[in-house]
């Protein structure tokens, strides 16, 4: 018999995001026994029952729902986890919020500015635990990265520069909206690559570097009709396709930052580096295992850059994994990011990024989408 406390869990949205989540539920019970908390899945919730029924046999939830509100109403639910396009995430996250569930909510936040601030008024009203799911920073090195930063190792940071490339919109019969193409569809997305792929180098580069205090951007949409596939119209499309923009940081630094998804031959290639007074760092996604440092105290004769390979067991979470120069991947951090959630249940502590924290980077973004409408730099809004 476990002696352990159970966080019951009510999932809701059984797509990719709804697989990663399960995944890092599952996992964690194994690779971090020290929790005093284990993850118990109680629910999934689809609006196709036949569609719920088959993800709850794969992931083993216990039971299903097809009405999202009829799982928040449950006894037996502790947690709801937010897995659905973006336009369901306020309704959800307040009603949960509003029935005392403690609530994870998949990125970005919401649609847009107004609706996040509802979100984030609603579940601190509530004073509920709560997390959104900007995975990255929970990769070994990135959180390397955090620490070494966090360290003074760089000295005054200069620059900080990140890009999220994608190219799987570049085919123009590609239609918008519906069942896996969502992300297409300003309605249900709120913005393009903005809400999707920028948001998470901005909740790093925020979470490494400090607020962000002015931006100046640009967006396109490169293709400017398509089939939507609920209507089976032509119409226009309202996200945007690329976006770029310059940025400062409250620490004096300067920020750029590029996102597209027509970017050929890069399917998701995130990269940030920071170039700082003593040393600069950069990663990239599709080496995720691997900080590269440039440390420029080191002995003129043996300066360069280091390639550090993070897998030991004195690196971030590498203790709880296989054995030094054995590598984790993309899903990984999904399981940390339960294991600091479980962690922060235990000690009474927020887990980041909160609510909160999670309405700053909306906040960037949304500056980011005025300043390329009106052209002119804006002002992130007062925190
Ligand atoms: C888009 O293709 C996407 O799946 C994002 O929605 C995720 O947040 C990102 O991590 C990978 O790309």
């Amino acid at each position: 018999m476990t002696t352990k406390k159970e966080l019951r869990i009510g999932l809701i949205g059984c797509g990719f995001m709804g697989r990663t989540h399960s995944n890092g539920y599952l996992r964690v019970k194994n690779f971090f026994p020290q929790l005093a908390y284990v993850p118990v899945l109680k629910a999934v919730c689809s609006r196709t029952e036949s569609k719920a029924r088959a993800f709850a046999a794969q992931w083993g939830y216990e039971s299903v729902e097809t009405d999202w509100k009829a799982l928040i109403a449950r006894d037996d639910i502790d947690a709801i986890d937010i897995c659905t396009p973006n336009d369901m995430h306020a309704a959800i996250a307040i009603a949960a919020a509003a029935a005392g569930k403690m609530i994870l909510c998949e990125k970005p936040l919401a649609r847009t500015l107004t609706e996040s601030e509802g979100m984030v008024a609603a579940i601190e009203k509530a004073g509920v635990p709560n997390t959104v799911w900007y995975n990255y920073r929970r990769l070994p090195a990135v959180t390397l990265a955090k620490q070494i930063i966090d360290s003074g190792k760089l000295g005054r940071i200069f620059h900080y520069r990140a890009n999220f490339l994608q190219d799987w919109t570049i085919n123009a019969n590609l239609p918008q909206g519906g069942e896996g193409l969502w992300r297409m569809d300003a309605d249900v997305a709120g913005s393009g690559v903005v809400g999707d792929l920028l948001s998470h180098c901005i909740d790093t580069a925020i979470w490494l570097n400090g607020h962000i205090t002015t931006v100046t951007g640009m967006t396109e949409t490169f293709v400017k009709e398509r089939m939507h596939q609920l209507t089976g119209k032509v119409e226009k499309v309202n996200i945007d396709d690329a976006c770029s923009f310059l940025c400062r940081f409250s620490n004096g630094s300067l920020g750029l930052f590029e996102s597209t998804r027509y970017a050929r031959g890069h399917k998701a290639l995130y990269t940030f580096e920071i170039n700082g007074e003593n040393a600069s760092i950069r990663w990239d996604l599709h080496d995720l295992n691997r900080l590269e440092y440039f440390d420029n105290a080191d002995a003129s004769t043996v300066r360069g850059w280091r390639s550090i390979h993070v897998t030991d067991g004195d690196q971030p979470y590498m203790d709880k994994w296989w054995v030094p120069g054995l590598g984790i991947g993309y899903e990984h951090s999904f399981v940390h990011q339960v294991a600091d959630f479980l962690l922060s249940l235990e000690q009474g502590t927020a887990c980041s990024p909160t609510f909160r924290e999670a309405f700053e980077t909306q906040q960037v973004c949304q500056a980011v989408l005025d300043s390329a409408a009106s052209g002119e730099w804006k002002e992130t809004a007062s925190f």
